[in-house]
């Protein structure tokens, strides 16, 4: 399929309650969304949004990158395989654009090659995908409200409840960890992530604690990889561990297998689609299970990562990371992305992508 031109569209949709990426609260999301249109009419959708202090790339950066690949298309149409996007994509991406970026183009491919295909993206990644993929219920606040949330998403048809810890003493955590396993009973999974707070002593005294409660995995518990590393050097962790940060900073090729680490998180808008594609198949190998991850994008971000999703849990069929869009106060599709029974049906998810709301974008022009 030819592609002759890409229109650059910003958004900014405000978040419920203001969100603290780093020191510095955000009240609204703000991305960009690619329109990659093909010679015969047809028109690919992507989201490109840097999540501040998670993502190396500023807006503005995303931003100019963006302009500079209008340009190239325009002088010179994009000839893709519309049996194998993502390959014949890297010819025309260079190597240093930013991971957001990648990630945008890539799923607008996807997208067209989809329509081009008559079929959904999951598809066009892999003969076998899930129609269906469970979703963990992320949860955030003071120990009666995460409780009392837990139980609500359970009712709702949850079975994954993730937990964000380590912003409170060590002596709280454990008693919120505890009291969360007790609430809720043995059959609901319970994933935690401590988002690089504790120090090494710190976790080891934590996973003592909560070696009864049936963990699924705790994401980045220490500082860095090397801490990481170190952690798993001596004796196994008594809590099962996952990597996300820490993917940030190592290749795909270099993923080795470390004692007690169960999991990948990958967040596509942070590591772009390809490379969130090797770390998978690396991470089988060395015996990782796959879980994609949000990194708060709009419907449109989040269509594109359920069809990862039913590709890369296909086999494990672990829950993935996706239940973000209600901290966002509007979006930029008429029909947002549904999770019901705590699943996302990723045909329906397809749709989704497919119902811009164009009076939510402002178009950028060329300068
Ligand atoms: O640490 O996993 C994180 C979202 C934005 C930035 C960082 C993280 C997250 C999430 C996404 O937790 C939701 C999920 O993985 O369930
Ligand atoms: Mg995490």
């Amino acid at each position: 399929m030819i592609v002759r031109s890409l229109e650059i569209y910003r958004y900014s949709i405000p978040f419920l309650q203001p969100i603290l990426f780093g020191e510095i609260a955000h009240s609204n999301r703000v991305g960009f969304v690619v329109a990659l249109h093909s010679a015969n009419g047809k028109i690919g959708w992507g989201e490109i949004a840097p999540l501040p202090f998670f993502s190396n790339e500023s807006e503005e950066e995303a931003l100019s990158q963006l302009r500079q690949l209008s340009k190239d298309i325009k002088r010179e149409s994009w000839d893709i395989d519309e049996h194998d996007v993502l390959q014949s994509c890297t010819d025309y991406l260079q190597n240093d654009i930013s991971p957001s970026v990648a990630f945008g183009v890539e799923s607008g491919l996807l997208h067209l090659g989809a329509l081009y295909n008559d079929t959904i993206p999951a598809t066009m990644l892999s003969a076998d995908y899930a129609r269906e993929i469970t979703v963990n219920s992320l949860i955030f606040g003071d120990r009666d409200s995460i409780i009392q949330k837990a139980k609500e998403r359970i009712a709702d048809g949850f079975q994954t409840m993730k937990v964000k810890i380590g912003r409170d003493s060590l002596e709280n955590d454990v008693a919120l960890i505890k009291s969360i396993r007790a609430e809720i009973g043995p059959k609901i999974q319970i994933r935690l992530d401590a988002n690089r707070r504790y120090d090494i002593a710190t976790a080891r005294s934590l996973f003592d604690q909560i070696a009864d409660c049936a963990i699924e995995y705790i994401e980045e518990p220490v500082r860095d990889y090397l801490e990481l590393m170190q952690l798993c050097q001596e004796t196994v962790p008594k809590v099962a561990i996952a990597l996300d940060e820490s993917l940030r900073s190592i290749s795909p090729q270099s993923l080795i297998h470390l004692r007690g680490v169960t999991t990948v998180i990958l967040k596509p808008m942070l590591l772009s689609l390809t490379k969130s594609l090797l770390f998978a198949s690396k991470g089988k190998e060395v015996a990782m299970n796959s879980v994609i991850s949000s990194s708060f994008e709009t419907s449109l971000g989040l269509s594109m990562l359920s069809q990862l999703s039913s590709v890369t849990s296909y086999e494990s069929k672990k829950a993935c990371g996706l239940d973000t869009l209600s901290a966002l106060n509007g979006d930029i599709v008429t029909k947002p992305l549904t999770i019901s029974n705590g699943m996302i049906d990723v045909t329906t998810a397809f749709e989704t992508a497919k119902s811009l709301n164009m009076s939510t974008l402002r178009r950028i022009t060329d300068e």
